[in-house]
């Protein structure tokens, strides 16, 4: 472990641009350190100035490669760009065709891109709570967009994508299933669609399914994931969320086609959010969300402190042999907490 730099020091270089900050930062958000939450907390006044695009989609549609594309285009407009893969096979963490990483490696050589790969252990809500957090640290340090890349294929990597500020779901025809999207419960979360692999046949099956797909959908306003258990806050109005259409977009992204479109209607639905002040509340909802998972955390920790696990399995022994209910379980087990 290299030696520590003091918090004030690494968030004043981390805010001057300072890669190697960056990358630190990142890894003492990442495990959970006191360190890193004292580095969120000094760095929270200076997010919320770049927009989150979530990449969610079935393995082997072309998602790493499509953020590829989208990273070239942000560059030749000069924007800074970031990219979190939150995804064991992504090529950006090394599971990639040869090609595919020699493209990325050479994205990595531009001091305006930044790429960094989520460590995938421990449980997938801790995950989201972490990618949350990481994506705070690269907005602070002045990346414009970043893109966070996501397998979807439980309802924990595409709620990590859902947190982002415009929802890209990637499709690609021939996959077994014609509209990977009915199945994973992707379509109540996108904000753009994209049927990528247009070379291959059976691209217009694909795009006339969604199309359809969205079709019947019309007018129902877009599913805002709520995680509001804790903390009671009024939902944000849902008619904010009509007036956004949903399109189809056909990408070769192999060969950069189509991405501009792409990239034009990311920022279309970027300026959208602004203009109908949806922003406002998908960014109220996220807040939520992370003071949620701090609190949850905390509460975790402390009831773990307060009861050893002996004491905790005699406890449910005693519910399981019905001598005790769970309800007054429950009460002894939050009375050691106070
Ligand atoms: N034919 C074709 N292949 C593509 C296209 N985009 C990506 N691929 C290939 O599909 C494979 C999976 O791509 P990848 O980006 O790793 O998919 P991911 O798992 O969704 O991130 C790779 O071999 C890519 O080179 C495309 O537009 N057309
Ligand atoms: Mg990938």
């Amino acid at each position: 472990m290299p030696k520590a730099i003091p918090t004030p020091e690494l968030i004043s270089r981390l805010l001057a641009g300072d890669r190697l900050a960056l990358s630190r930062a990142i890894s003492l958000v990442e495990d959970r350190t006191a360190e890193g939450r004292e580095l969120l907390s000094g760095l929270f006044a200076h997010t919320g100035q770049a927009h989150l695009i979530g990449i969610t989609g079935a393995p082997g549609t072309g998602k790493s490669t499509l953020v590829t594309g989208l990273v070239q285009s942000y560059r030749a407009a000069g924007q800074r760009v970031a990219v979190l893969a939150v995804d064991p096979t992504s090529p950006f963490t090394g599971g990639a065709l040869l090609g595919d990483r020699v493209r990325m490696s050479r994205l990595s050589g531009d001091p305006g891109v930044f790429i960094r790969s989520m460590a995938t252990r421990g449980n997938l809500g801790g995950l989201a709570a972490a990618t949350a957090d990481v994506a705070h640290l690269l907005d602070a340090a002045g990346y414009e967009r970043i893109l966070i890349e996501t397998v979807g294929v439980g309802q924990a990597e595409v709620e990590i994508a859902a947190t982002a500020h415009t929802t890209v779901v990637v499709e690609a025809p021939g996959l077994g299933d014609e509209v990977q999207a009915i199945k994973a419960g992707v379509l109540e979360i996108a904000d753009i669609f994209v049927v990528n692999k247009a070379d291959r046949p059976g691209v217009e099956r694909t795009v006339g399914a969604l199309e359809l797909m969205l079709h019947m959908a019309e007018g129902a306003p877009r599913q805002l994931l709520h995680h509001g258990q804790l903390l009671d806050v009024a939902a944000p109005a849902q008619s904010q969320a009509a007036g956004w259409q949903v399109r189809v977009f056909r990408t070769v992204a192999a060969s950069g086609a189509g991405i501009p479109e792409v990239v034009a209607e990311i920022e279309r639905h970027a300026a959208w959010l602004d203009a109908s002040g949806e922003r406002g509340s998908r960014e109220a909802l996220r807040l939520t969300h992370a003071v949620e998972q701090i609190v949850q955390a905390e509460l975790l920790r402390r009831l773990r402190a307060a009861l050893p696990a002996h004491r905790l399995s005699a406890l449910m022994a005693e519910v399981a042999a019905r001598s005790l209910d769970p309800y007054t379980a429950a009460q002894q087990i939050l009375s050691g907490l106070a």
